[in-house]
């Protein structure tokens, strides 16, 4: 059967401006509580709460709805020990001279080093991938386009979804990431985009003292 082209909108949500106004503030309200947590207890809950949030992920807009995302939920600790390996490697470098001492400067305030031992502790790590190009019902490579933009708003709303649900992430990028590749066997097509590092906060977890910036330096009216 031929689908049509279009069909009419159903299901949009809509509310009174009142309603519009109470949403708005308590989704930034809730928002602003979401922090980037570097320390995971390594109590587990259902893989089913992050599959609801990847298929969150998967409603975001994408370039030509190409959807040119792939995510790759470790739960295995062998898996995991080898990503820390894999990652911990590329960040002596990185802390070993290949960054700048401006780069380092700006770190500093994170105390961030090259240890990573929230990859193999915490319960999940969410590899998200970005498909460079796709391929057809025969094999032919597909154009994708937009991928970086689009791969990040999904993984904007992934965040935003684990945060919902209770859960901290840590977006995570050792750089370069082709070794996740090798150990999660997937395709050339597909690039690490992050890994996201979620779970619950380690009991007494300590936050870098940072702060965001106003309504009024990140938004002009005209
Ligand atoms: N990938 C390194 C360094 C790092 C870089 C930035 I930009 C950060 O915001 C945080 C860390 C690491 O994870 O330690």
């Amino acid at each position: 059967m031929n689908k049509e082209k279009f069909t009419e909108l159903k299901n949009f949500p809509k509310f009174s401006i009142d309603e519009m106004k109470k949403r708005s503030l308590e989704f930034s309200d809730y928002l602003k509580k979401r922090r980037t947590i570097r320390e995971y207890s390594s109590l587990d809950f259902p893989i089913e709460i992050i599959l609801n949030c990847i298929d969150s992920a998967g409603s975001s807009p994408s370039g030509a709805n190409m959807q040119p995302w792939h995510f790759v939920i470790v739960k295995d600790t062998a898996v995991k020990k080898k990503i820390r390996e894999g990652a911990e490697k590329e960040e002596r470098e990185f802390y070993g001279g290949k960054a700048s001492d401006e780069w380092l400067e700006a770190l500093e305030q994170f105390e961030t080093n090259a240890e990573k031992p929230f990859l193999e502790y915490a319960p999940y790590l969410i590899i998200i991938f970005e498909e460079k190009y796709g391929f057809d019902k025969e094999g032919n490579k597909i154009k994708h386009y937009y991928t970086k933009e689009s791969v990040g708003i999904a993984t904007g709303v992934l965040i935003t979804a684990l945060h919902n649900c209770g859960l901290a992430t840590l977006t995570h990028t050792p750089s370069p990431m082709n070794f996740l590749n090798e150990i999660l066997n997937r395709p050339e097509n597909e690039k690490p985009y992050l890994i996201l590092v979620t779970g619950f906060p380690k009991e007494g977890t300590r936050v870098p003292n940072i702060s965001k910036k106003s309504i009024d330096e990140i938004c002009t009216i005209i």
